[in-house]
């Protein structure tokens, strides 16, 4: 009855589904937006924007030469930042394989000076490092190929729209590439989609089952398809974390440092690292996966202020993995002013913002186990906090009243766990 009708028994953890269980365990990755577009440096959407032909857009692939690309340390970045995973623009909206295809000469290794296959240099580093590799691959939107179609993004100034004829992209570039990426690169962690505006059902479908013949384990997102329900996981829209509870399947929200996802001079409002924290522990507590993006520069670096963002991301993330990796969304639901919850089997995590620290302490309504007891994540000694526990009958409501220390106990977000015993 009433109020209490969502708080969980805390003392088991329920059932991961093993096939997504790497994944949602893992929290946070890196977004990689790579490719000819960081040339003129004016974000991913330019060749569209500015109805760039094809045959003058090609002439970028004739400068790329990226020799300051370096994949160790692109992974040595993903490792500091905390995260567990990446995952990189195999091919985007305008084409470009950043790996060597048959399927299309139009790739890295075939059309630019550069001559290496860098996600094959990124498969080896994550494999050496621990880190699961994963691409994005544009499967409706490619402004280069003739047969490409879209619901609304297509190059309409190279290719007359009622010339396209869908099936020799669908089986000439986008199943050969796939499968290119499935076979050469090692595991590959899941594939990410996007945009699938007027892609059939029977082609959503066509496509999964080409993935899952390839690689069972390979996970996809829902942007596969917008038949309902497809994919393995939801993708949030751009930027969006959304309401707590709203997602029954494991979902992740994409995420810009700045404002864009490709490489660009022009936009210079970036994230601090106390709201990218913040943000990670919002999204976390609700139970999903951030992915955050950098946009490397046509030389093949990730731009130093976006590293050192990572870094300081970072320096917080190692502080407390034990409350970020392998833990579940907060039990209970609804907003919450003060920070974000996590929780693991017997214990959960209050994440508290620390511009918005309770001297005062704090109240948690709905914790039916008996609280053990609870102490600062971040107190090497375990010094524990007081706090009471109360039940209100006539309420049938459960209210734990915690003390905490007179400041943050950490940078950015303090963390407080709560051990819990059977009720
Ligand atoms: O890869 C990133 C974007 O390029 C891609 N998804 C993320 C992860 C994306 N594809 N489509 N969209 C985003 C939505 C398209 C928005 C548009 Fe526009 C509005 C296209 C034209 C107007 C944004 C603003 C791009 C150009 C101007």
């Amino acid at each position: 009855k009433g109020k209490e009708k969502n708080a969980l028994n805390l003392v088991k953890a329920p059932e991961q589904d093993p096939k997504t269980a790497w994944w949602t365990g893992s929290r946070f990755g890196m977004f990689i937006h790579w490719g000819l577009y960081a040339i003129p440096a004016q974000g991913e959407w330019m060749m569209y924007a500015q109805k760039t032909p094809v045959r003058e857009y090609e002439k970028l692939a004739g400068q790329f030469n990226p020799i300051a690309f370096d994949a160790k340390a692109w992974v040595k970045l993903a490792k500091d930042a905390g995260m567990r995973y990446i995952v990189i623009t195999a091919k985007h909206h305008d084409g470009f394989a950043m790996f060597h295809s048959a399927a299309d000469p139009f790739n890295i290794v075939d059309a630019a000076p550069f001559g290496r296959d860098p996600m094959l240099e990124l498969a080896e580093a994550c494999r050496e490092e621990g880190i699961v590799l994963c691409f994005y691959y544009s499967h409706v939107i490619d402004w280069h190929h003739p047969h490409s179609l879209h619901k609304e993004h297509n190059n309409t100034w190279d290719y007359k729209l009622e010339e396209k004829r869908f099936a020799e992209y669908w089986e000439g570039k986008v199943k050969p590439q796939l499968r290119e990426l499935l076979t050469g690169y090692g595991r590959v962690g899941l594939l990410w989609f996007d945009t699938a505006g007027g892609l059939s059902e029977e082609d959503s479908k066509d496509i999964v089952e080409h993935v899952r013949s390839l690689q069972p384990d390979c996970l996809m997102n829902s942007r596969v398809s917008h038949v309902m329900g497809m994919g393995d996981y939801v993708s949030k829209g751009d930027n969006e974390i959304g309401m707590s509870g709203e997602d029954r399947r494991p979902w992740e929200t994409p995420m810009t440092l700045n404002q864009s996802w490709g490489y660009t001079t022009r936009d210079q409002i970036w994230k601090t690292a106390d709201s990218l924290v913040r943000k990670l522990v919002n999204v976390i507590g609700k139970g999903g996966n951030l992915l955050l993006n950098v946009g490397p520069t046509p030389a093949g670096e990730i731009p130093e202020l976006s590293a050192q963002r990572l870094r300081e991301v970072g320096a917080w993330t190692h502080r407390n993995s034990e409350a970020i990796y392998g833990t579940e969304g907060s039990p209970f639901l609804g907003e919450l002013q003060w920070g974000g919850i996590t929780a693991r089997t017997g214990r959960l995590y209050l994440h508290i913002f620390n511009d918005k620290w309770p001297k005062n302490g704090l109240r948690i309504f709905g914790i039916r186990n008996s609280v053990l007891r609870a102490y600062a994540l971040a107190d090497t000694e375990r010094r524990e906090l007081s706090f009471a526990q109360e039940y209100d009958e006539a309420l049938n409501l459960h209210t734990l009243k915690l003390d905490l220390p007179p400041d943050p106990t950490d940078s950015y977000v303090s963390v407080i766990a709560i051990d819990l015993v059977g009720a």
